[in-house]
């Protein structure tokens, strides 16, 4: 087979494999855990963003060995489950696995989309971070629900980030990337999340805006975001 026909059967391949992902609606705001910062469970975290009204969380866990990330992930996905909260685990496709929980999220270096795809099959939400323009112009054309780009701002959540692409980068990403849900992450916060949503984001991840400072206020500060997120005024 000549290679100009081996290239475009591969593309149409490709394709066909997006095609069977049906599109889903993801909520606005997508609180992403963090053990260290809060001090709690992962199971106790999404109770109280649950108490706060959000609906769909990302598991972020990396200090803890895969076998302890995986109790912590039970626990947790038994709370989200009793409260309708739709839960992504970070990182490890084996643990969505053998949870059967709803999804997971990959960065660069772990299992390739396409291979996770296979593991947990078209129902399974699978997200993709990218950090350039580049990066998420790829992204598009992978099996994935999700797009998260960043930094767009400066973060402290994440060990050696990489360098913020800014509103500029994210508005570059959404003309590059079509209708492909683009989650925006890294530095979100009130002062910059209308900004944000302008430039082309579908939605925004958060870390250190919902859960730093006392974790009695995590869900007065859930309810926050989604009452910005909700009152179109406060946003157009
Ligand atoms: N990926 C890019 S920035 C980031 C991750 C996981 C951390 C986001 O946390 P914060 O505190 O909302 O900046
Ligand atoms: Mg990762």
């Amino acid at each position: 087979m000549s290679w100009w026909k081996c290239r475009h059967e591969e593309t149409i391949a490709k394709r066909l494999i997006r095609l069977t992902i049906l599109p889903l609606k993801l909520p606005k705001l997508y609180p992403i855990t963090d053990a260290r910062l809060t001090g709690l469970s992962h199971a106790e975290q999404i109770a109280r963003l649950s108490d706060g009204g959000a609906t769909f969380v990302q598991l972020r866990e990396k200090h803890l060995a895969p076998r302890e990330f995986y109790r912590e992930a039970e626990a947790a996905l038994k709370i989200a489950r009793a409260r309708g909260v739709r839960l992504i685990i970070n990182d490890r496709a084996d643990i969505a696995l053998a949870l059967r929980a709803d999804g997971v999220h990959l960065g660069q270096d772990d299992l390739p989309p396409e291979a996770a795809r296979r593991l947990l099959g078209d129902s399974a939400i699978i997200g993709f971070s990218t950090h350039t323009v580049e990066q998420a112009r790829a992204a598009a054309h992978l099996p994935v629900n999700y797009i998260a780009i960043g930094p767009v701002f400066k973060t402290s959540s994440k060990e050696n980030p990489d360098p913020v692409i800014g509103l500029d980068g994210l508005r570059r990403v959404r003309a590059e990337i079509g209708g492909m849900h683009l989650i925006a992450i890294g530095g979100i916060a009130h002062l910059n999340i209308r900004d944000t949503l302008q430039a082309g984001a579908d939605s925004v991840a958060m870390i250190d805006s919902l859960l730093a400072g006392n974790p009695l206020e995590i869900a007065a500060r859930i309810a926050a975001f989604l009452d910005t997120l909700e009152n179109k005024e406060n946003l157009s």
